[in-house]
Order: structure tokens, then C-alpha cells, then sequence
């Protein structure tokens, strides 16, 4: 099924067309209602009359996630506060989230989106779907949430966490579907396994994965694990959570929602358009926000776009796995994570010295969260007592400022290896390929 065929199977032609008109719609309103925006277009000599087409789209400049937090907390809005009826945020560079502002039709706009993702997966009004992504100010809870509710299925609304409750639910209320990391899923599959409940009781058909990379291999064992197909959704925070883009049945690419969200793969350094599917960085522009539309917004995340007709009939152009990122930031269980705000709190703390390790693993399908820190001389001591009120002392404020309980491990002054070049502060031995 296709929840919207008109646009999910445009001839390419027709969809470009749409792409330039709206284009040109929200370069008027940004450069009219934004000083961030304007000033950024003046700076380089443009108006909004230079942009006619969607092959103007070169011409604008860039947004990054440094011009979110510099305007922190609503300096992007475009539209008066009055107009914003939901924020969210999510994990900036430093201890300060980034924020994102939506109207009420940017909401519409948002289950519209994740409605296309459901009917792609397979979900229909009849199903119920849990939605074990975390509530609250990240997007994934409250965006599957919407689309589960207008495509008129039963949203379980589960939130994160609490790992019995969930698989007594999920059984109980004879979910259809599952919405959570593909991490977690795996967490959910061994719990079940380990309580002894058959899958058969279970009605458990249909994973919606993401927030996180996650590879081939890991589909197939989600598939075999939980008994169900397992697909992909995409989406960031800044462009308006899940929902950017989702599978079809063909399990071959994840269909970007373009007549939306406007696709450009960009060479990371020179910042060039690459050939035609060359990996390179995702650039995305919101072609009908009206609260914080982005511009040109670099994700980050390296990936590949693919033209071609879908089997499915969809001709909205298909994102191949995300392979990496073109910073330094880190998902662990989901959650964004910079070395920097490791580094922040540690600089912050007389006790330790400004050496650090960071090591992330996969233990039993979740992610392991170590940072070792050097003590200083003159705070080093082998009584246990005050190495572990100093271990809690850290843990508490990486905690507070992440929003995860990393596993600290204090080592003696000069024993984390000095490097002669760059540091070297992070060791992530999970095998995603
Ligand atoms: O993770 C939104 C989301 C929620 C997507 C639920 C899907 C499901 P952020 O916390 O802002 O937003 O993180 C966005 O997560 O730039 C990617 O690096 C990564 N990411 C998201 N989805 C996928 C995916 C949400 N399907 C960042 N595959 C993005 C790989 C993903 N990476």
C-alpha cells in the first residue's frame, strides 16, 4: 500500500517542478522572517529572485549545527512564538541542546511523513504499534506517535525502558509492530528468549529501526530473532525527527520524502556536489516548514541517494545506509554523544587531569558507554571510599549533561598513552558492517 501515491510515485520531471515552487516559498519566508537567514543571503550578494528552480538550491549557503546552538534557544524561528506549538531538542556540541520549534501545520507535515513510512512498512488502521522510542523532548516517541495515530492505528505509547513492561504489553495488546533502536530491539529479542515465552504468542510482525546505524547483519538477526521484517526509518532532530525517509517492502534504500525535504550529497571537505552515487555528506533543505525551516542543513551522516525507479513503484529517490558521519559524534543507545561534552565536564573537575578515553562496545546488543579519566597526583589515592565518591561524583555530572550513566574507570596519573599528533579520545569497537 501507498499512503500517498500522487506524490510518492511523481515522474521526476513533475517532482522538480514542485521542489522549485516550493523552494521558492520558503527562501521568501526565511529571508523576510529570519535576520539569521537574510543576513547569511546578503552576505553573499543574493535575494530571493535568484532563486527560481531547484538548481538555485547550489547558490544558498549552508546551516550547521553550530548556528543552532549559536542562536540558541529560538533565534531560528521563523514565525512568532505565539505560532510554535511544540519544541523539541536534542544533544548539541556542548552542555546546551539544540532546539527546534514546530507550527501546527509542520506537525501535520511530520505524521504526514511517518504516515508514509507506516503504510511503506505495512501498517494499516487495523494495527497496533508500540512505540518504545523515548517520549519527551526527542523526536522519535512523539513522531512515530503521530504517524501511528494518522494513519488510525493503536499507538502503545511505551516510552523507553522498563523492558518486562514492554514485553508484557507488546503481548497482551497484541502489537502489530515495534518502534524502537535496533539495539534495543535486540535487548527486547534475547529478554524474550530468555523468559521462555515462544514468539507464537506473540503478533509481532513489523520493526521500525533507527535513531542509530545499524547494518545487514543486524536486519537479519532482528528478522530471525523477533520473527518479523525489520525496517529502516531515518530522520534527525533539526529537519523534524523520524520520518525524513523510510523503507518499502523492497528493503533496497530508504525512500527520502523529497517533495519535503530536499536531498543534495556533498563532497564533506569541499563541500562540492559529488557524482551521481558517490557517498558523500547528506544535505537537507525543509521545502515547506514554516516554524524552523533549515536551509541547506548539513546532517553530517555519509550516505549515497539513488535515482532509480523503486520495484515498490515509488520513484522518491532512495538513501543507501548511513555509513558514518562526517563528525565526531557518537550514538550510544540512541542518544547523541560529542567528545567534547565528555571533555567539558572533565575540564570542569579540579580532580582530574584533561585525559580521557572514551570506549564504546556491544555486549549482549548493548552499546557499552566506558570513559576511563586520569586522576591527578595530588588527588590520587588507593582508599576505595574516596575513589568511588569520586567515580559517583563524575558519573552524576556526565550523566546530567549526556543523559547517560557512562561506566567511569579512574586510572593512575600518565597511564593513558600521549599521542604526538591528533588525541586520540575515542575507542569504538562495535562492528557495524
Ligand atoms: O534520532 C530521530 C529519529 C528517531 C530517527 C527515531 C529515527 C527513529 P537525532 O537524535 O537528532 O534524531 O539523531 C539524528 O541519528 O543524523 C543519524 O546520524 C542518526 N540516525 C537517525 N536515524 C538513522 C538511521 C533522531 N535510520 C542522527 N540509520 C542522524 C542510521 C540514523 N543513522
Amino acid at each position: 500500500m501507498i499512503w500517498n501515491e500522487t506524490i510518492e510515485c511523481m515522474n521526476r520531471e513533475d517532482m522538480r517542478k514542485l521542489q522549485g515552487i516550493r523552494l521558492r516559498r520558503v527562501v521568501e519566508h526565511v529571508y523576510h522572517n529570519s535576520s539569521f537567514y537574510r543576513k547569511k543571503m546578503q552576505e553573499l550578494g543574493l535575494t530571493p529572485n535568484d532563486i527560481q528552480t531547484i538548481d538555485d538550491i547550489v547558490k544558498l549557503p549552508f546551516t550547521v549545527k553550530q548556528d543552532l546552538r549559536d542562536n540558541y534557544p529560538f533565534g531560528l524561528m521563523a514565525v512568532p512564538m505565539s505560532e510554535i506549538v511544540r519544541l523539541h531538542a536534542s544533544s548539541g556540541t556542548t552542555g546546551k541542546p539544540i532546539v527546534v520549534g514546530y507550527t501546527r501545520k509542520d506537525l501535520s507535515i511530520w505524521a504526514e511523513v511517518v504516515s508514509r513510512c507506516l503504510t511503506a512498512y505495512g501498517f494499516s488502521k487495523n494495527d497496533a504499534v508500540q512505540v518504545s522510542y523515548g517520549y519527551g523532548l526527542f523526536t522519535g516517541g512523539l513522531g512515530l506517535h503521530g504517524g501511528v495515530e494518522n494513519i488510525g492505528g493503536t499507538v502503545i505509547p511505551m516510552s523507553s525502558g522498563n523492558t518486562q513492561k514492554q514485553i508484557q504489553l507488546m503481548h497482551d495488546f497484541g502489537a502489530k509492530g515495534l518502534a524502537c533502536t535496533p539495539s534495543y530491539a535486540l535487548y527486547l529479542a534475547e529478554t524474550i528468549r530468555k523468559s521462555g515465552v515462544s514468539l507464537d504468542e506473540f503478533q509481532l510482525r513489523i520493526g521500525v529501526f533507527g535513531a542509530e546505524p545499524w547494518t545487514e547483519n543486524m536486519r537479519k538477526e532482528l528478522e530471525e530473532k523477533l520473527n518479523i521484517k525489520a525496517y529502516d526509518i531515518y530522520g534527525l532532530t533539526e529537519i523534524c525527527g523520524p520520518g525524513v525517509g523510510g523503507e518499502c517492502e523492497c528493503q533496497n534504500g530508504t525512500h527520502l520524502w523529497e517533495d519535503h525535504f530536499f536531498p543534495e550529497i556533498v563532497d564533506p571537505v569541499t563541500l562540492q556536489p559529488v557524482e551521481p552515487g558517490q557517498q558523500g555528506e547528506l544535505v537537507l533543505t525543509t521545502l515547506t516548514k514554516e516554524g524552523m525551516p533549515m536551509i541547506r542543513y548539513r546532517t553530517r551522516d555519509l550516505t549515497t541517494l539513488n535515482y532509480e525507479k523503486c520495484d515498490c513503484g515509488r520513484t522518491a529517490v532512495r538513501m543507501g545506509r548511513i555509513m558514518g558521519r562526517s563528525d565526531d559524534m557518537l550514538i550510544i543507545r540512541g542518544v547523541n554523544v560529542f567528545p567534547s561534552q565528555v571533555e567539558s565536564v572533565i575540564l570542569e573537575m579540579p580532580e582530574f587531569e584533561a585525559q580521557y578515553l572514551i570506549v564504546v562496545d556491544r555486549v549482549n546488543n548493548t552499546d557499552t558507554f566506558q570513559i576511563q579519566v586520569e586522576v591527578r597526583p595530588e588527588y590520587y589515592t588507593d582508599e576505595m571510599n574516596k575513589l568511588l565518591a569520586l567515580k559517583k561524583k563524575i558519573a552524576n555530572r556526565i550523566q546530567s549533561v549526556i543523559g547517560l550513566q557512562p561506566d567511569i574507570k579512574i586510572v593512575e596519573p600518565c597511564t593513558i598513552e600521549r599521542s604526538m599528533g591528533k588525541a586520540k579520545h575515542v575507542i569504538d569497537n562495535r562492528k557495524l558492517v
